[in-house]
């Protein structure tokens, strides 16, 4: 028979364990299924790599080669002339890219899938996952998020070969951003004879706001190699659309 006090102690501390449970499953659990899909990883021991970044550590001090570990596990593969990045219009460029599939992009890698809107971190003297209360960019540079995509892509960018796309916003004043994934990380990985050319797409949503003339484009033309052909194209959103709904009418789009 349980005393008052061992019914006491045996309900808090299956609270406690069932916190701790509700805090990192829904992380780990959508880890472990998102990575299934891509058959050959080992899912559990990614998500080990993944947890040592980051578990038992002060959540504003984790700099991107925290995550050196894990890209070694799961290296990028170049996929030559179909790499799409992007700045400031990741919705579109999501949308566009699962029509298009010729089109890989950072989110089709099994690194950019497993943690695609997720957020995580940890604590110092914990060996918990955290979802929720995590810093943000708001917060600090170096929070676990962030690190891991400043990470990732510069992975991706690493191998990127032959021709590649950029996709920018149109609507905004600066398309291109220096201080952007895009323009910080990406751009400066881009090396010739590896990569051949640099399309940049500029989709405007309702009002073009900038164009392939504008000082931003051409700050963007002075942080790219000089041995790289660059191009730029203008379109409108439902053109952009149109693209990916109609694959055989996309060749002449860009
Ligand atoms: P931004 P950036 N899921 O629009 O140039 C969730 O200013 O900085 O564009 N968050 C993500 C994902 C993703 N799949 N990818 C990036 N982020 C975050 C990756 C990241 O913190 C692609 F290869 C980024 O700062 C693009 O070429 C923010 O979302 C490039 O980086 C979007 O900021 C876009 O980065």
């Amino acid at each position: 028979m349980c005393s008052q006090r061992t019914r006491v102690i045996l309900g808090v501390g299956g609270v406690i364990i069932t916190v701790a449970v509700v805090l990192t499953l829904p992380l780990k659990g959508t880890f472990i299924r998102r990575c299934k899909g891509f058959k050959k990883y080992d899912c559990e021991k990614l998500w080990s790599v993944f947890q040592q970044a980051y578990i038992g550590k002060d959540p504003c001090n984790i700099p991107m080669e925290a995550y050196d570990p894990l890209i070694t596990e799961a290296p990028f593969r170049p996929a030559c002339n179909r790499m799409m990045f992007w700045s400031k219009t990741k919705n579109l460029v999501q949308h566009f890219s699962k029509k298009r599939e010729w089109f890989f992009t950072l989110e089709k890698t099994v690194l950019g899938s497993v943690l695609r809107a997720l957020t995580w971190c940890g604590e110092e003297g914990s060996n918990k996952t955290f979802t929720s209360g995590c810093p943000g960019w708001r917060d600090c540079e170096n929070n676990p998020v962030d690190s891991f995509w400043r990470r990732a892509s510069a992975a991706f960018a690493d191998v990127a070969c032959g021709d590649v796309t950029a996709v920018l916003d149109g609507s905004i004043e600066t398309p291109f951003d220096p201080k952007s994934i895009f323009g910080s990380i990406e751009l400066k990985r881009f090396k010739s004879p590896r990569v051949r050319s640099l399309k940049i797409v500029l989709v405007s949503k309702k009002k073009a706001v900038s164009n392939c003339m504008s000082q931003s484009l051409k700050d963007l033309q002075r942080g790219l190699d000089a041995r790289i052909a660059y191009s730029c194209t203008e379109m409108t959103e439902s053109q952009f659309n149109e693209c990916s709904s109609d694959p055989e009418k996309c060749g002449p789009c860009w």
